[in-house]
């Protein structure tokens, strides 16, 4: 059987020197992004990351290797394929290495990846959540369970509206998650930087976020932490327009009867075609924004452990 993970040379190498890595998930290239724009970010965040003093770890699922650190070939490969590799949450990693597939990983099964690698510090777009109407079809995405779990910082814009907003932070809540805003008590909604909830906490700094998470470690808590950044206000999107789009996308998924792990694509994909380029401009900029505060707070980081002799 296939190699069932592996680290780059240049990731290993970082942490063994700790040296500040941010982990960079691949579903948003393959399920939430058309082609080419998606390599052209993919590659562009990795580039953002090194110009921050970080070394950058994409991951994904290549041939059914867990690949911590895909290479720019692996990185348009997944691009390319878009969505007909497999959307990879923590219960597909099995049957993915297994089976030699290729596949993309969600929020929840880079995490995974980040905890087999010791990667503390991972930057996205937006997370999965409670969706609406989860209080009776029960979904809620495995990317909450995860951080209840693994110990890593989720730097995101929030959650889009596709979601309950509110229950997904009532599901953060139970599972021990802190919420951060960064430079924010409000809660983003993904393209708005406010989504009408307020966050636990608020933190002003990347140096405060780095302290928060390790103090975590050193009480010897298990779970992450997810850490909101609102959308530059040059890129954010008027809130009535995405709200009615965001409908008419629900409307659809709901006569064609979308369900389980396609809902949550499909919705990406028709807010996409609903509103063209404005939103593919905003959803850019906003994970370049979440990638540059994913860096500061590594770098911060890596001090503190090497302060602390770790
Ligand atoms: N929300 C977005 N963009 C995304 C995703 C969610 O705004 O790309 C992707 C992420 O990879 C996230 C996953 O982890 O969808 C959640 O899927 P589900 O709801 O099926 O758990
Ligand atoms: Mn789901």
């Amino acid at each position: 059987m296939n190699q069932v993970y592996k680290i780059s040379p240049e990731v290993a190498d970082a942490l063994t020197r700790g040296k500040p890595v941010v982990a960079l998930e691949s579903t948003i290239i393959s399920h939430g992004m058309p082609y080419p724009q998606n390599v052209q970010t993919a590659l562009t965040v990795e580039r953002i990351v090194r110009e921050n003093g970080c070394v950058p770890a994409t991951v994904a699922v290549i041939g059914g290797t867990l690949t911590i650190g895909c290479s720019s070939e692996e990185i348009e490969l997944l691009g390319k394929k878009g969505t007909s590799v497999v959307k990879v949450s923590r219960r597909d990693l099995p049957i993915v290495t297994a089976k030699g597939l290729d596949g993309a990983t969600t929020v929840a099964g880079t995490m995974y990846a980040c905890k087999l690698a010791g990667i503390s510090v991972f930057a996205t777009g937006g997370i999965g959540g409670a969706h609406r109407n989860s209080d009776t079809t029960m979904d809620i995405s495995a990317d909450l369970d995860e951080l209840q779990q693994t110990n890593v910082a989720v730097v995101c814009a929030g959650a889009k509206s596709i979601l309950d907003i509110g229950l997904t932070l009532e599901c953060l809540e139970t599972r021990g998650v802190p919420v951060i805003g960064y430079k924010t008590d409000d809660m983003p909604a993904f393209y708005t930087q406010k989504s009408g909830y307020k966050v636990d906490y608020r933190l002003d700094t990347a140096k405060e976020i780095a302290q928060a998470y390790y103090a975590a470690a050193q009480l010897g808590l298990q779970g992450g932490m997810l850490v909101v950044n609102p959308i530059p206000d040059a890129y954010a999107l008027d809130a009535d327009y995405i709200k009615e789009n965001i409908n008419k996308a629900l409307h659809e998924a709901d006569e064609l009867g979308v369900h389980g792990k396609q809902i949550t694509p499909f919705l990406l994909d028709k807010i996409q075609k609903l509103t063209g380029g404005e939103s593919l401009a905003a959803n850019i900029q906003l994970v370049y924004n979440n990638v540059r505060l994913a860096c500061g707070i590594a770098r911060e980081l890596a001090e503190l452990k090497r302060e602390g002799g770790q």
